[in-house]
């Protein structure tokens, strides 16, 4: 599967708060869109279709406190038609870009490329690791379970979308700039052997180091690699509008370091941005940032 190189980028926006369970994340698309995305991307060179948003039910009435898996059907119904439109654009030949919406999304999006490309690495860009299940979760939230959902793990209404065998090795993933990790999570990342740069990690060894390790990784044995961009892997100072910041986080050059590294690599298939909140941002800031890394991923260059 020939990646990055691809010059033709589809654009699909997933206005989704439910596996946040708060509003405003879905106003992310927008967000970002209002923050000149498609005009950066053209300026690199690349042709751009935005097909716009799926449809979201908004009207649903508030998950029970106690629910462990919140408002599961419309995020699995959302998330089979993003694994079709997803699996769509990359049977024409094209990059798919998602834009959501909170992290759940990434379960529609990584079935959908692992339809045209069985072996694809991961590269997880998150304050948290989202491998909760319905049996480790204390919030109740999805989008803290959609890398667990991704490798086959949680319930059948996630694991199923795209075909159950569908999923990702843990050989393949990589987790950067965590710093906000379940009890329940901790024993699965181990279980699973999935690397996880964590803060500590990327202080001590800065993050030239963590790069070159984590995309030797997610490129070894692989055919293509996924990005997964949860905005609060930023620290809160860079990007302020999340659903759940958490300090200590990467900073903007760190972030665009990493992103920079990443094209140089030239390994990307697909790529999504998640958990802007621009009700809870300054002057569009965090979507501002998404576009900017989404810019670096892409071949933007200082000088
Ligand atoms: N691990 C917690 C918190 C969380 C996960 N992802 C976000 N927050 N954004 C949970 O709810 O599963
Ligand atoms: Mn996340
Ligand atoms: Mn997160």
């Amino acid at each position: 599967m020939d990646a990055v190189r691809k010059t033709n980028i589809t654009i699909i926006g997933v206005p989704l708060h439910y596996g946040a369970n708060r509003k405003g994340v879905d106003l992310g698309p927008d967000a970002i869109r209002g923050a000149n995305l498609q005009d950066r991307l053209e300026a690199l060179g690349y042709t751009i279709d935005d097909l716009g948003d799926l449809q979201v039910n908004r009207q649903l009435q508030p998950a029970p406190e106690d629910e462990k898996l919140k408002y599961l059907s419309e995020i699995a119904r959302v998330n089979r038609e993003l694994c079709a439109s997803v699996s769509a654009e990359l049977g024409k030949g094209r990059f798919p870009l998602v834009l959501g919406g909170d992290h759940s999304i990434a379960i529609g999006t990584i079935k959908g490329v692992l339809q045209h490309i069985k072996r694809l690495g991961v590269i997880w860009f998150d304050a948290h690791t989202d491998v909760n299940t319905h049996e480790t979760t204390d919030s109740g939230h999805i989008h803290g379970m959609s890398l667990a959902a991704a490798l086959g793990f949680g319930h059948g209404d996630l694991t199923s979308i795209g075909g159950a065998d569908v999923k990702l090795n843990p050989g393949n993933v990589v987790i950067i700039g965590a710093r906000s990790i379940d009890p329940g999570e901790r024993a699965f990342l181990k279980a699973r052997g999935i690397r996880v740069f964590t803060m500590h990690d990327i202080d001590r060894d800065g993050m030239k180091r963590v790069m070159e390790e984590a995309l030797d990784i997610v490129s070894n044995g692989t055919d293509g690699v996924h990005l997964s961009l949860d905005l609060d892997g930023m620290d809160p100072s860079a990007a302020p509008g999340v659903s759940t910041p958490v300090t200590g986080g990467l900073s903007y050059r760190e972030s665009h370091f990493a992103m920079e590294m990443l094209f140089e690599r030239n390994l990307l298939v697909s790529a999504e941005a998640v958990e802007v909140n621009p009700m809870l941002d300054r002057h569009n800031k965090t979507a501002s940032a998404a576009v900017e890394l989404i810019g670096s991923a892409f071949g933007e260059r200082i000088l």
